[in-house]
């Protein structure tokens, strides 16, 4: 039970029952998270989502990675676990909805290896539409060029090493804080 529901009830029952329940909220409060005893706090950033895209690489003349598989974290699993349930694929880039590497993330990676020149295409970032605030590129892939609609369409900007790569945050990203709908992944 919550300690908002035991309040609740308290109320209903007996106001001197609901002082005490204010007490122990003041203490809880004080208490920094996960030490609390009733009622654990969950792991940390265990209720973020997280998600991992497997694609393909893209044929010539493509401009789309084909999705190979993905999946999220089921609540209460850790990223660790999804990570475990699934065949371990290189690294190509991550970004995540917050700012400095935080929050809900998604892991894209490449079942035919790392990047190329022509890299990988993601024409639709689905759920991280207009959400992306941070990311970090891995291995080959140190060029991410991100868009402002889908399908590599309106506003752009390119970020290549040495200068952004990793972007950390929002001024980082800037002006692409919470902005891009699709990108594209490549080799320079
Ligand atoms: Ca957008």
């Amino acid at each position: 039970m919550s300690v908002r529901t035991s309040l609740r009830k308290n109320k209903n029952k007996n106001k001197n029952l609901l002082s005490v329940g204010v007490a122990c909220l003041a203490v809880l409060a004080a208490v920094p998270p996960g030490v609390a005893g009733a009622a654990p706090a969950p792991q940390a950033g265990a209720h973020n989502r997280h998600c991992i895209t497997v694609l393909e690489k893209l044929a010539p003349g493509e401009r789309t990675s084909r999705v190979a598989e993905r999946k999220c974290t089921r609540e209460g699993e850790s990223l660790a676990q999804l990570r475990g349930r699934m065949v371990p694929r290189e690294l190509l880039v991550k970004y995540w909805d917050g700012t400095y590497f935080d929050g809900d993330s998604d892991e894209i990676r490449g079942r035919d290896g790392g990047c190329d020149a022509a890299g990988y295409g993601v024409p639709d970032m689905g759920a991280f539409n207009n959400r992306v605030s941070s990311f970090r590129t891995f291995g080959t892939c140190n060029s991410v060029q991100l868009f402002d609609k889908p399908s590599y369409d309106g506003a752009q900007k390119t970020f290549e090493p040495p200068q952004s790569n990793p972007v950390q945050g929002t001024n980082g990203l800037y002006p692409f804080d919470n902005r891009a709908d699709s990108l594209w992944l490549r080799a320079v």
